[in-house]
């Protein structure tokens, strides 16, 4: 086109109505940039402050584990227990009767040095010098001195003695006594014995009983321990009443009594910080803990259980000593009898202080962590 007939066309109407359309076209163009800056703007303004780590943990979205863990506890079955119990002491049982088995290469009789080399064969496997003492009174009666016995028999003597010592111990825990109220359980012990994943555990238990249950993140002291119970929560579908990092841990236990009321919730189970028994302040502290959750629920705590790790063996007893002049404790956990070959310590605590043992831990799993039973328990130690 040349200029003369460019000109034409634009003094032309069409090429009036084409040079506005194309200014519209730019004003528009103009503007929806315009408008993008404004909107980025001010998006950038209402961005929420960087949330730290610590505040916000990471944790897993999908419920289905939760229901697994449940699931794997209602179908889980009792010769399926009974094989993981027996492979969990294995180690424990294991130490037992190799030295048995070389004690009774030639035939024995019941005798002063028959009896030494037993004393001696339990003493090793963590049973403590009291209870040793009393299995020795026990087999003496069982023959006149002098007597041929056998390993097998030795065994089933073991088998009887301790069966019975955890019998006489086995009563039904305390409950709440009106119907619609908590039963509420105080977790307590030393640090890293297994507190929170038991109580993980235990929450999984009561659900597979059709119970409803609420936990407390009574450990304030890291926020690592509010967020694994947090976990545990998530992971069961279960509501977890916690406060800051740094908070009062009796303020949070009263709030979650009130809670588990308000809620009528079957249990509570409320964990606690590890305490060293030798920190007096921090085990002052637990006693205040157990005040608090009183007031909050007079029958309140109804349990108290001391989760002892079996892998400390002899320490154990110096632990359940020191806790019990503190709360009135009800009840042990005994976890990680997996990894020890001192299983042995679980006797020497039930003969001394006369405690009942609730739960058994022989793995990590939900499935791991059952209601103790004594029969089950002493003819896995001393197989027939
Ligand atoms: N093998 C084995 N490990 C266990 C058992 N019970 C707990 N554990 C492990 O022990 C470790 C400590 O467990 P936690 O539950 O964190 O112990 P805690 O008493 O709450 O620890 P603190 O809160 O730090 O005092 C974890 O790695 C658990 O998986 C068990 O029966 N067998
Ligand atoms: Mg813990």
């Amino acid at each position: 086109m040349d200029r003369a007939s460019l000109l034409t066309l634009i003094e032309s109407p069409v090429g009036a109505w084409v040079a506005c359309g194309g200014c519209t076209v730019l004003l528009v163009l103009v503007g929806v940039g315009f408008w993008r800056l404004v909107a980025a703007a001010d998006g950038a303004s209402k961005q929420e402050p960087p949330v730290s780590a610590e505040k916000k943990p990471k944790m897993p979205v999908s419920t289905p584990e939760g229901s697994e863990d449940v699931a794997a506890l209602r179908s889980l079955q009792p010769t399926q227990w009974l094989q993981n119990l027996y492979q969990g002491l294995s180690k424990t049982r294991d130490k037992w009767l190799q030295g048995l088995g070389a004690l009774f290469v030639e035939g024995r009789k019941i005798d002063a040095a028959t009896l030494e080399a037993l004393s001696e064969l339990l003493y090793r496997a963590d049973v403590g010098v009291r209870t040793t003492a009393s299995m020795m009174e026990y087999i003496r009666a069982q023959r006149p001195e002098g007597s041929q016995i056998s390993e097998g028999e030795i065994r089933g003597w073991m088998r009887q003695k301790t069966e019975a010592l955890f019998t006489t111990l086995d009563k039904p825990w305390n409950e709440a006594t009106a119907a619609g109220m908590p039963t509420v359980f105080l977790i307590v012990g030393v640090n890293g014995v297994g507190k929170t994943t038991s109580i993980g555990k235990l929450a999984a238990h009561f659900l597979a009983e059709d119970k409803s249950v609420l936990l407390c993140a009574a450990d304030t002291y890291r926020a690592a321990a509010i967020e694994q119970l947090q976990v545990w929560g998530q992971r069961l579908d279960v509501k977890v009443v916690a406060h800051q990092q740094g908070g009062d841990p009796a303020a949070v236990c009263f709030d979650a009594v009130q809670s588990a009321v308000a809620k009528k919730t079957d249990v509570l189970l409320i964990d606690t910080a590890g305490r060293l028994h030798n920190k007096t302040h921090l085990m002052e502290e637990l006693g205040k803990i157990r005040r608090t959750i009183s007031k909050a629920m007079p029958e309140a705590p109804h349990e108290i259980w001391l989760v002892i790790d079996a892998t400390t063996g002899q320490n154990a007893v110096a632990q359940v000593q020191a806790f019990q002049e503190i709360v009135p404790l009800s009840g042990l956990i005994v976890t990680k009898l997996d990894g020890t070959a001192k299983g042995g310590v679980l006797l020497s605590i039930a003969d001394q202080f006369h405690l009942p043992i609730r739960f058994i831990g022989v793995g990590e799993k939900a499935v791991d962590l059952r209601p103790f039973d004594a029969a089950q328990f002493a003819s896995s130690l001393f197989p027939a």
